[in-house]
């Protein structure tokens, strides 16, 4: 299997961030990248490749352009007023408040576009971004052009990151922006699904209202986790979308045996879909050491999860996304994809 792989992502590379009121070292950090990628290397999955540059038209097929341009000036704008550090937001909309104007201040913009404070803007986060998106764009392409499966080792992740919000460690939305990729390329229906630990709210609701593109999540309860306030089992889509949204929350403390079940049914699902393109938004915090997340997955278990994606029969993309537990985080992505691969 190829890889696509950059070391721009580098250029995003945060001093703190903000978790349970101090700042902290971050979890999303580039030592991540750098595991896997050396790991890739370890068991010789395939050619490793750079991306080429993609510009910004795929990316405003999914995002939002005042968003879009907000992202490449934010730091810029927060050092001419804040000086060297890294941009914070301290401000949200609230319930009652106006979403329909976007403010001109740096501080303004900032709360208007960002859902949470843990994931801070540096000087080199519009670089790192854009080049995790040529990443998966880079992947995608491949695929279309008959590759049976390629990883995009993107960094940072993308599916958080909504039409026009950031937040969760993401930018913009890598899987979603290469979805769209594969329909403008002449797919009919695009697949993906995302095993991250956490809901891929801004996947989800990027293609909320379309049924060209199914969206399927398994993930930790919103109720008790990250983002809170998406991923219930009854956001099914919207309009003729409905029923093209699939969520699967699983309370903490999920462990292999308990997630085989709503996979299968996931995988199930995407198989009656029949798409021409599979996307995976592959992230591995579901494993039992990782610092931030509540699943009990073993080593052994993400050999089983290759496995079963595996099943889909359809040219897959994988997407990197989470995964922090950065000494097995290597070994946790090489076993889906050895898994997939030795299923295929
Ligand atoms: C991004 B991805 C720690 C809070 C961490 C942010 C989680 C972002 C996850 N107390 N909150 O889906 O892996
Ligand atoms: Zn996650």
């Amino acid at each position: 299997m190829f890889a696509v792989y950059s070391q721009d992502h580098q250029y995003h590379n945060p001093r703190f961030e903000l978790v349970d009121g101090q700042f902290s070292p971050p979890f999303e950090h580039p030592r991540r990248a750098e595991t896997v990628l050396a790991q890739i290397r370890e068991i010789s999955l395939g050619h490793i490749l750079p991306p080429r540059d993609f510009g910004l038209s795929a990316i405003l097929r999914v995002h939002d352009e005042g968003f879009v341009r907000f992202l490449q000036t934010a730091w810029n704008e927060w050092s001419l007023v804040r000086g060297e550090g890294d941009a914070f937001p301290f401000t949200w909309i609230g319930r009652a408040m106006r979403r329909d104007k976007v403010p001109e201040t740096s501080d303004g913009k900032l709360g208007y576009y960002a859902f949470d404070a843990g994931t801070p803007i540096t000087s080199g986060t519009w670089r790192a971004a854009t080049t995790s998106v040529n990443v998966a764009l880079t992947g995608q392409e491949l695929v279309a052009k008959g590759e049976r499966a390629v990883f995009a080792l993107c960094r940072p992740p993308g599916h958080h990151a909504a039409r026009d919000c950031y937040g969760g460690y993401c930018f913009l939305n890598n899987a979603a922006i290469a979805a769209q990729a594969f329909r403008d390329a002449g797919a009919e229906r695009v697949a993906i699904l995302d095993v991250d630990y956490h809901h891929g709210n801004g996947t989800q609701e990027i293609f909320y209202d379309r049924r060209d593109i199914l969206f399927v999540s398994l993930h930790a309860h919103p109720r008790q986790e990250y983002p809170y306030f998406s991923g219930y089992e009854d956001e099914r889509g919207a309009g003729t979308g409905e029923g093209y949204n699939q969520n699967y929350p699983l309370p903490w403390g999920t462990d292999w045996t308990s997630y085989r079940e709503p996979l299968e049914d996931a995988i199930r699902a995407i198989r009656n879909y029949s798409p021409d393109a599979f996307v995976v938004s592959l992230g591995v915090d579901t494993f039992e050491k990782d610092p931030i997340c509540k699943f009990q997955f073993h080593k052994e278990d993400y050999l089983r999860l290759g496995e079963a994606i595996a099943r889909v029969n359809k040219p897959t993309l994988f997407v990197m996304e989470g995964g922090y537990a950065v000494d097995e985080l290597g070994l946790n992505v090489v076993n889906v994809l050895v898994g997939f691969e030795n299923a295929c």
